[in-house]
């Protein structure tokens, strides 16, 4: 229907649309950071609501016509409070990249200290890469994890003793074991940090009590809202009351003018979601079927990072293979498979090489994935590893007939 108005205006655009609709049905999505949105949050997002601007807040706008508009941003916000428990929330960041950027505007000045996860271990971007913002203006130093891929808390606090940071930041992109937050927060009060935790891939996991909650001991909470939450891509900021003025100027005019307000519609509906029975049960199965993917892979022989995982990714380490990422994560879309290249921790590769290729789960679970299906998938993955430098059709072609007849299983979009 939506793809008939699109192509009565552009033919391209919609034939493309539709492509990766077919991609999307036909593929077996292990990024662990997508995810599939309902249809009423897709449609809120290609509403009426992109049409406005609204600069400021509810009920403190710089542009008149906001009845509406401020109204849903209230619903988004109540919504983001009650389901993180958290005591103010900004709704307004455009990603999380800059809900991070944003709290960073506010806490630190240029040349501050700021800990974070290094990017090649498990963190992200914008948790101070030296070829982002963060690495630019502000002094980083960086921590990471150890053999085993957990956290050394030790070395954390050890570092932060010795730099004496403003601001500790918490939170990966690529990290499997829980989070010890009060543990954070205990290394934070002994230096006089802040401390802020970016649950972007966590999201729904903490939301549905299955990872424990940054609150109360983080200042801030950063999260998207397209992984896990399974909601619009986009951010929110959410923080102690006695930060959320500064925090809410950071974001406007700090960061952003206009707030996508469409965008905010669709995270309003995703929050609504998430405050379901339903979506409980879809989040104790993420956990479940990352579980099984990892008892799969390595009951096939092949090494996870950390040797399983207690969240909803794992990285698979194909060192022992003497395979790299960028050519595993090749013939898995080749098999029909998708998942990006990653770092395994000490990686001897490049990071456009890696020698690892992480494995979610959030998005097949949507899908209807279980534990049987998960177990198929890590055979089929195991088969691929074996297959790669082979360059054999047939058997490519036999691992795709078996990834096809599980996405046949549980359509996706079709009514
Ligand atoms: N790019 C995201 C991810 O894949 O984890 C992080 O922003």
């Amino acid at each position: 229907m939506e793809l008939d108005i699109i192509r009565e205006t552009d033919k391209e655009v919609a034939e493309l649309i539709e492509k990766e609709l077919k991609r999307q049905q036909t593929t077996i999505e292990l990024i662990a950071s997508e995810n599939f949105t309902s249809k009423a949050v897709m449609a809120a997002c290609g509403s009426v609501l992109t049409n406005k601007y609204a600069e400021g807040k509810p009920y403190k706008r710089f542009y008149n016509g906001c009845e509406n508009v401020d109204k849903i941003e209230e619903l988004a916000q109540e919504r983001a409070k009650k389901l993180f428990n958290a005591e103010h929330a900004n709704v307004q960041p455009h990603s999380g990249a800059q809900a991070n950027m944003a709290v960073f505007m506010y806490a630190v000045k240029p040349g501050d200290t700021v800990m974070g996860m290094d990017l090649s271990n498990g963190g992200h971007l914008s948790h101070g890469s030296p070829v982002n913002f963060s690495g630019l203006y502000f002094n980083i130093v960086s921590y990471g994890v150890n053999a085993q891929g957990e956290i050394d808390y030790n070395n954390v606090r050890e570092l932060a003793l010795k730099h004496k940071p403003k601001l500790i930041i918490c939170g990966a992109s690529n990290y499997s074991k829980i989070i010890d937050f009060k543990k954070f927060r205990d290394i934070a009060d002994e230096v006089g940090a802040l401390l802020l935790a970016d649950i972007a891939h966590i999201a729904a996991l903490v939301a549905t009590g299955i990872h424990p909650s940054p609150f109360p001991y983080a200042d801030f909470v950063t999260t998207t809202t397209h992984k896990t939450l399974r909601g619009p891509r986009g951010g929110i900021i959410m923080c102690k009351q006695e930060h959320a003025a500064g925090i809410d100027k950071a974001v406007f005019p700090g960061m952003q003018g206009g707030p996508l307000e469409h965008i905010i519609a669709g995270k309003a509906v995703a929050l609504k979601e998430a405050l379901s029975d339903d979506f409980k049960a879809y989040a104790k199965q993420v956990v479940l079927n990352a579980k099984a993917l990892a008892n799969s892979l390595m009951s096939e022989g092949l090494d996870i990072v950390g040797n399983g995982t207690d969240n909803h990714l794992m990285t698979l380490d194909l060192r022992k293979q003497k395979k790299t990422g960028k050519d595993i994560a090749n013939i898995l879309e080749l098999v029909g498979i998708t998942a990006n290249k990653n770092t395994v921790p000490n990686d001897p590769q490049s990071p456009f090489i890696t020698s690892g290729v992480r494995l979610g789960s959030p998005a097949v679970t949507t899908r209807g994935f279980k534990e049987e299906d998960m177990k198929e998938v890590g055979k089929i993955i195991a088969e691929a590893v074996k297959l790669s430098g082979t360059e054999d059709e047939t058997k490519i072609k036999e691992l795709r007939a078996r990834s096809l007849k599980l996405c046949e299983k549980y359509p996706l979009y079709k009514d």
